[in-house]
């Protein structure tokens, strides 16, 4: 009895044992199979990233208004004009409007050193003859408003870039009348005449400005508008810091700092160009009808009778000067040119 109470008593420890290890191991595949779900997303994580990343999209651009480095360095004349008079007999220039690269036009130093053609710190006065066939300039001007006269056919550029700093002013063809614009600082005002200049004749065009801001026009004698503008000292500043090189320049026939086609040049025909330092003319006059001589208001004055090379000479004898002019030709058709076109 004992001894199977003993065998009884080891079968239950066995299998109690056995029970306790089959327990144990199923546990133990518990544990195990738990453990997955932790363990593969940590896998994962090590895993090497599938995408590219993407960069950001609302990084900054670059400013699309910052200023355009200045393109319009000076370089040599491009070729010599064609001369279609004998030198010294009279003659013009003729411009075709290429209003590109610097070409066909005349530029006129004005500072470094300073020149007397550089006016605008006293009254002022500047006439010219002109000649234009019609159609050929088909600019049109913001009459009336600050800078309006940078997008008609530009004859006569002092501008400098942007502000005017002390000041800037042109003229320019519109309509086939004349428009003269002139700023000091921020202030401005553009002029527009009506009396019609581009009829393939000659006409004589004079434009007046004071420092107290009285702007006119004058058409062959006749006044052809008045406003009062801008008043103040529209000189260019001696030593004037600027990176457009065209600044410290008159340009005659085009837009001085080719700025694109919405700012054209001039195509046609100038002579006898007179700056002087004083109004000459308050109301109707006649007309010249032989070339200026130099008096001691003429600044700067030019006959373009040379008929040949490429230098326009001032011979107003004014002191500080002179400002002789120099031609850059070229283009289709290449300009300017000389010619036997000539008012008288
Ligand atoms: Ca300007
Ligand atoms: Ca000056
Ligand atoms: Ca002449």
């Amino acid at each position: 009895m004992k001894r199977s109470m003993r065998i009884e008593r080891r079968y239950r420890i066995v299998r109690t044992a056995l029970v306790g290890a089959l327990l144990a191991l199923a546990l133990a595949g518990c544990s195990v199979s738990a453990q997955e779900p932790v363990y593969l997303p940590l896998v994962a994580q090590n895993q090497a990233p599938t995408d590219t990343p993407v960069p950001p999209t609302d990084t900054p651009l670059p400013p699309t208004d910052t200023p355009v480095p200045p393109t319009d360095t000076p370089l040599p004349p491009t070729d010599t004009p064609t001369a279609t008079r004998t030198p010294g007999g009279g003659s013009s220039v003729r411009f075709f409007g290429n209003g590109r690269d610097a070409i066909d036009r005349i530029v006129i130093p004005i500072d470094a050193p300073e020149r007397p053609a550089d006016v605008g710190a006293t009254d002022f006065t500047i006439e010219f003859w002109i000649k234009a066939e019609p159609g050929a300039n088909r600019g049109n001007v913001s009459c009336g408003a600050n800078d309006g006269w940078i997008t008609g056919n530009i004859v006569f550029d002092r501008d400098v870039y942007f502000q005017g700093d002390y000041g800037d002013f042109g003229i320019a063809l519109h309509n086939g009348a004349v428009a003269f614009g002139l700023s000091v600082g921020f202030e401005g005002a553009t002029l527009c005449g009506s009396r019609t200049v581009a009829d393939n004749q000659w006409h004589h065009v004079a434009v007046t400005r004071r420092t107290n801001g009285d702007m006119a026009i004058f058409v062959d004698g006749q006044p052809d508008g008045a406003t009062r503008g801008a008043a103040g000292d529209a000189s260019y500043r001696n030593g004037r810091a600027t990176t457009w090189n065209w600044d410290p320049y008159i340009v005659l026939g085009a837009e001085k700092h080719d700025a694109g086609a919405e700012y054209p040049s001039f195509s046609g025909w100038l002579d006898e160009l007179r700056i002087s330092n004083t109004v000459r003319y308050e109301g109707a006059f006649t007309p010249p009808s032989t070339p200026f001589a130099p008096d001691a208001n003429t600044m700067a004055l030019y006959h373009f009778d040379e008929g040949a090379g490429v230098i326009a000479n001032d011979s107003a004898n004014a002191p500080g000067g002179p400002s002789h002019g120099q031609l850059r030709v070229g283009g289709n058709p290449s300009g300017p040119v000389w010619s036997e076109e000539s008012p008288f």
